[in-house]
């Protein structure tokens, strides 16, 4: 039987290494598009797969929209999974712009290649619960209203609909995976889960005095990328394209998570003060403070994922939670 063929966009991506791990372990061809840069940025692919004859590397990106039309002419993928992005919030307050023509018009340009040039290509989009933004509900699903908050989410939200119009409009398997958080011992350093497991691990070796965070009191719905990976294959093996959330219907909050950490690491936390004068400390010496740099404009409060369709018509559930998360995460740092 024919291999089926794999592109990703974003394969150098925490998601991306563990979405080829399982499409190689599937016996696709994978395909991977990478960004030239002055200082190697593979190496959460190079690691695994450097030696793996069924997996390829090309350089790309998706603000090169010929790029984009040459690798999918060349490569003639059965599917496309978009994971390519400034992906970080903060930073999306920053350089607005370019996150906004990498998140919201690198999805339609290649969509818009699909249906140029072969518009049975299956396409996966990267959505994400920042979409849901401050949505005044506890738990978050498919029918939720969306109100994003920051320009992050607001071009996340165009590729939804851009995504969900051109599978209505031009009848292309076009999908999206609604993902919330999720992290594992490959998540870049400056998202605050591993940014705390890093600087709780540095500072029991002695090696860093102190880690500063901004809000402690925002919630999320952490699960392991692994799983997450595994939903986005599942959306893409349906007979029909449709929208999915993704989660694990868990919730823990920064200053948790940090707990959470710091216990498996045999140090407990007494937090002192209030706002931007809260500390943590450990046997009465200062490890933890706050700094309103690290503090958003405008923040996602709380979110909470509801992954009932999921596991109706895909059969996923999230298969490791928080504890396990956790302990990989220190296992591998
Ligand atoms: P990540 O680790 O930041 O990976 C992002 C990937 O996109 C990297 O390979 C990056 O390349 C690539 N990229 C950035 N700009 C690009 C461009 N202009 N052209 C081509 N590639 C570009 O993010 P992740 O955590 O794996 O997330 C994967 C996707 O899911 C992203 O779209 C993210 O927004 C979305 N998402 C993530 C989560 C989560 O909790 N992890 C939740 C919901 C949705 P470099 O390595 O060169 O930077
Ligand atoms: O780890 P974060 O930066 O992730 P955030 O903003 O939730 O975004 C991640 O998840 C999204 C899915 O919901 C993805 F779409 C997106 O690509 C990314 O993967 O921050 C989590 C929370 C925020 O509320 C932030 O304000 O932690 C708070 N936080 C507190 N101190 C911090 C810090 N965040 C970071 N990055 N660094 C801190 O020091």
């Amino acid at each position: 039987m024919k291999k089926k063929i794999a592109l990703i966009f974003g394969v150098t991506g925490q998601d991306g290494s563990y979405l080829t791990e399982l499409l190689l372990k599937k016996k696709y061809i994978v395909h991977g598009v990478k960004r030239r840069s002055s200082l190697i940025n593979t190496s959460r692919v190079d690691k695994f797969f450097y030696n793996n004859k069924q997996f390829k590397m090309h350089y790309g990106d998706v603000t090169d929209t010929a790029s984009i039309f040459t690798l999918i002419k060349r490569i003639k993928p059965d599917e496309i999974y978009n994971l390519a992005a400034q992906s970080h919030v903060k930073v999306s307050f920053e350089i607005p712009l370019y996150t906004a023509d990498v998140d919201a018009l690198g999805s339609l340009r290649i969509l818009e290649a699909i249906k140029l040039t072969n518009k049975k290509i299956k396409y996966y989009q990267a959505s994400s619960s920042e979409m849901f933004g401050n949505s005044g509900k506890k738990i978050q699903d498919e029918k939720t209203k969306f109100n994003p908050q920051s320009v992050y989410g607001i071009s996340k939200v165009f590729s939804f609909f851009v995504t969900k119009n051109y599978r209505e409009a031009y009848s292309m398997y076009a999908c999206n995976g609604i993902l919330f958080n999720h992290e594992s011992s490959r998540r870049g350093e400056t998202f605050v889960t591993k940014k705390i497991v890093q600087g709780l691990v540095n500072i029991k070796k002695g090696k860093q005095k102190k880690l500063i965070l901004g809000n402690l009191y925002s919630i999320r719905d952490w699960g392991h990328a692994k799983d997450f990976v595994f939903a986005m294959w599942k959306i893409m093996q349906m007979k029909k394209p449709d929208d999915y959330v993704i989660s694990t219907n868990k919730q823990f909050s920064v200053k948790k998570f940090t707990e959470l950490v710091a216990k498996k690491l045999d140090m407990k936390i007494i937090w002192k003060g209030k706002g931007l004068n809260e500390k943590g400390f450990v046997k009465n010496k200062e490890i933890i403070s706050v700094n309103k740099k690290y503090f958003r404009p405008t923040d996602v409060n709380q979110l909470r994922g509801n992954f009932r369709k999921a596991k109706k018509q895909l059969k996923w559930t999230p298969k490791h939670d928080i504890n396990y998360l956790i302990d990989e995460m220190l296992e591998i740092t």
